[in-house]
């Protein structure tokens, strides 16, 4: 374990020109909030504009080898694996002290040897950009995680981990691999497992996968399944901390709680729990249950249903996420983060267990659960529910364990009857925690993010208490979040800036007059 918290960079913004060219990077503020610098590279005939936004170490984030140039945001989780691989030993740039600060330098040290398959070897949270001689390589980790999004004309490439800080007037040509995004003509987003070959002459794109979910399924026998769920979300949890006390965000259900627990025996010193309630529900009990079991110091906060509302804005602004569905379970998490208080947290979630474990699925027929989880893990991208964005808001970084790409590759391929047996739901996962958890957490059904702090309807009561009647409401709310969407993605306003109350007021008035169906 090294001296870290938060990642050398958190977040970018670059533009690469072929050709050389007064170019400037575009002003737009980004949603996360961390210290911004601006950095010149590349050569005279393709240089490189980069605005990292960092938590004050910027140099980590970027690695120079053999007119390679590597640019990450994030963090990566098998390092220790990939440098068995570079028979130099660590590139001279990872310095024994700050070696994860030299995540950038191992991509660029692969990248050389493996060139853009270099990127199906790594197992992280990031998003990356590689300049070569004539060439621009855009990288997504396996799960999308960190969003990257791209501009390209002939001869000039935007990048940037958010889609906002690329609203320009240049108009950009359609990019092959990549989805165009709302709002922002040009504005592509790289998918997720990606990576983009981009020839800067011509603009011209070639998009490759570097992981795909897996389809088929394992069968294995009860006790080998549980040992090596067990063993995956261990390591999992203990390639996501540092020596600073980590902060879990606990549901008091059982997928935040493996992470909290396995998190405190991996540091062997006590680490913070925080869970959110409503004036009208909670779980604060449940959690607390844990907290005590594990032994960390807990934090209860209650959040009201006019904060939350509040914050619907921000969660769209951050996450830039168009599915209403995700917006409703993203809004309590963001309110959250925006209450935690303290400065840039390393935040671990249990965030995503139900999408290879089938837990949102509660019935216990096999063919329809494994469906469910095929379609889930068919369609998580560009949804952008892991984006670190959401909590970097408020200056944190924030990880979830459970969409580790070596975690993803043991839970996605169990054969549904591990994951429904015995008549409870996730029981394989069930099973591997049961000697570290309390029992009543370990039998605990399960309960959405937006079920158990009583806050499934606040987003849906915002807009039926306006007058939207109920056969309309799923078509208002993707109409008040596309439109949110207009606003503070595409039209660069402040969430701040957004009245929640009168925007309800007039999606009501049009689902009322038939406008939305
Ligand atoms: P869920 O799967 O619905 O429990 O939500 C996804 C993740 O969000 C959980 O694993 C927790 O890390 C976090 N979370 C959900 N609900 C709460 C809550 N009430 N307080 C704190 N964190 C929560
Ligand atoms: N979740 C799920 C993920 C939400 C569904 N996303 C998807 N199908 N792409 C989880 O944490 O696993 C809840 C509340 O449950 C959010
Ligand atoms: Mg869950």
């Amino acid at each position: 374990m090294v001296a870290r918290t938060l990642p050398p960079a958190t977040g970018f913004l670059t533009l690469v020109e072929e050709g050389g060219g007064p170019g400037r990077l575009p002003a737009n503020p980004f949603a996360a909030r961390g210290t911004v610098t601006d950095l010149r590279d590349g050569t005279a005939a393709q240089p490189l504009l980069v605005r990292l936004l960092h938590s004050g170490a910027p140099d980590g984030a970027l690695a120079h080898r053999d007119g390679l140039t590597v640019l990450l945001a994030g963090e990566l989780y098998n390092r220790d694996e990939l440098l068995s691989l570079l028979p130099e030993g660590p590139p001279s740039d990872t310095k024994p002290d700050t070696d994860t600060d030299a995540d950038a330098a191992v991509v660029a040290a692969l990248f050389e040897r493996y060139d853009t398959h270099a990127f199906r070897l790594l197992n992280g949270r990031f998003a990356a950009l590689v300049v070569a001689d004539g060439r621009a390589v855009l990288a997504t980790d396996h799960a999308g995680s960190v969003p990257l999004y791209v501009k390209v004309t002939a001869g000039r490439l935007l990048a940037a981990t958010e889609a906002k800080a690329l609203r320009t007037p240049f108009l950009g040509r359609p990019v092959t691999g990549a989805r165009p995004v709302r709002g922002l003509p040009g504005v592509h987003q790289v998918a997720a497992g990606t990576v983009l070959d981009v020839t800067l002459g011509t603009g011209a794109c070639a998009a490759d996968h570097t992981w795909q979910p897996p389809r088929a399924r394992r069968i294995l026998p009860e006790d080998e399944a549980v040992d090596t769920v067990r063993i995956a979300l261990e390591r999992a949890v203990r390639t996501r901390l540092d020596t600073t006390t980590p902060l879990v965000v606990i549901s008091g259900g059982l997928d935040s709680s493996s992470v909290a627990a396995l998190a405190a025996r991996a540091l062997g010193h006590k680490i913070d729990t925080v869970s959110m309630g409503t004036p009208e529900a909670n779980e604060f009990p449940q959690a607390h249950t844990v907290a005590e079991h594990i032994g960390s110091v807990h934090q209860d906060i209650t959040i009201t249903t006019d904060e939350l509302l509040a914050t619907l804005p921000h969660t769209v602004w951050a996450a830039e996420s168009l599915d209403p569905d995700i917006i409703e379970y993203l809004l309590p998490l963001t309110a959250l983060y925006l209450r935690v208080g303290g400065t840039g947290r390393r935040i671990l979630t249990g965030y995503g267990a139900d999408i290879p474990l089938g837990g949102m699925h509660r019935e216990g027929r096999l063919a329809p659960l494994d469906d469910a989880i095929a379609h889930d893990m068919a369609t998580f991208d560009g949804l952008n529910e892991m984006t670190p964005t959401l909590s970097a808001i408020a200056g944190h970084w924030t990880t979830h364990p459970y969409w580790d790409r070596d975690v993803l590759d043991v839970l996605v391929p169990l054969e549904a009857g591990l994951k429904s047996r015995y008549g409870q739901d996730k029981w394989v996962l069930r099973a591997a925690m049961g000697d570290i958890l309390p029992r009543e957490t370990v039998l605990r059904p399960k309960l959405g993010v937006h079920e158990g702090a009583g806050v499934t309807s606040a987003f849906s009561r915002l807009l039926t208490d306006h007058g939207v009647p109920h056969e309309h409401l799923h078509d208002a709310k993707q109409t008040y979040v596309n439109e949110l969407f207009d606003q503070v993605v595409a039209g660069g306003a402040h969430p701040d800036t957004v009245d929640v109350t009168a925007h309800a007021e007039r999606i009501s008035k049009l689902a009322r007059s038939k406008a939305i169906r």
